[in-house]
């Protein structure tokens, strides 16, 4: 049995089932939890779905997150979807179920539930969520609102379809999600609009970004020029991309200060490897793409050293 056979099974034998994604959701968490959970619900009428999580005032045009009691988690299946790591799963009551099922991209660091479906060939775990319900079209039914929220996840996680883990099933799954009556130029609209604040912080970000001779670039956003531009730690999501239209820069961290003090290292690459330095520091995440933490300033130089040692390693 395939471990899709093995998950499906295990719907269909639970009742109640909760769907949990990671902290400081992204579109991706989004879609790929409530995308999931809107399956299960066009597909198993009889059954109560739920989806939990801290919600993001950003992201609301997407979902909605739901209450749920203590109590209901027992004799519960719980599904976790886009987090590598079980310290970020956001709503720790993910453990009180009956069993717990693991199904994200990422690296697979943490084998973390009682069945894990991890495929780090996939753009997105939207696309997973997508690719898992096309697999059972006899027990599971994709809805308009369900291929909005996957939709939503693929553009989210793929930059519009740019990045490198963009492939040919990529978007054969996001043809068949656009099959579905929903209005996808207006939800790309929604996913690309910033506050004013941001665009501002966009400039910021342009005319202070570091780059050494190899492409290391790096940012710094400390809580002056966070409270000068009336950005918190969520806002500055939208413009960890943008160092990445530069021709000169090969990779980056934009080190964003945290209210605490310390700092979180968001780390992206066209090219060298970045998840392995992140987990040196607190992080990780995928090739390109990762997050860590720095404690202060002299770790945020030990990190760009680091950046930049990686950068001079790849142009030779
Ligand atoms: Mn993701």
């Amino acid at each position: 049995m395939t471990v899709q056979q093995e998950i499906i099974t295990e719907i269909k034998k639970y009742d109640r089932i909760i769907i949990h994604r990671h902290q400081r959701p992204d579109p991706d968490a989004l879609g790929s939890q409530v995308g999931l959970a809107e399956i299960l619900r066009a597909s198993f009428p009889e059954k109560e779905i739920h989806q939990v999580g801290e919600t993001v005032e950003g992201l609301r045009f997407l979902a909605e997150m739901e209450k749920v009691e203590d109590a209901f988690y027992q004799g519960a299946l719980v599904i976790v979807t886009d987090t590598a790591n079980s310290p970020r799963i956001s709503d720790k009551r993910y453990d009180l179920g009956d069993k717990l099922i693991k199904i994200d991209h990422h690296p697979n660091d943490e084998p973390y539930g009682n069945l894990v479906w991890v495929d780090t060939t996939a753009s997105s775990c939207s696309e997973m969520i997508a690719e898992f319900a096309l697999m059972f079209p006899e027990e599971l039914t994709i809805n308009a609102h369900a291929a909005r929220l996957l939709y939503a996840g693929i553009v989210g996680d793929t930059g519009r379809f740019l990045y490198p883990a963009t492939t040919p099933r990529t978007l054969q799954i996001a043809a068949v999600l656009m099959t579905y009556p929903f209005d996808a130029s207006a939800l790309n609209r929604e996913i690309e609009q910033m506050p004013m604040k941001v665009a501002k912080l966009s400039g910021y970000l342009y005319q202070n970004i570091e780059v050494d001779e190899n492409g290391a670039g790096r940012v710094i956003l400390s809580q002056e020029v966070l409270d000068h531009y009336q950005i918190d730690d969520s806002e500055t999501a939208s413009i960890v991309s943008l160092p990445g239209v530069i021709d000169e820069v090969m990779a980056w961290g934009i080190f964003v200060q945290q209210p605490e003090g310390y700092y979180r290292v968001r780390l992206r690459s066209k090219g060298p490897v970045i998840n392995e330095l992140a987990k040196k520091h607190h992080g990780g995440g995928h090739p390109l793409a990762s997050g860590a933490n720095a404690k202060d300033m002299d770790e945020i130089n030990e990190i760009y050293e680091e950046i930049q040692l990686l950068c001079q390693q790849y142009k030779q």
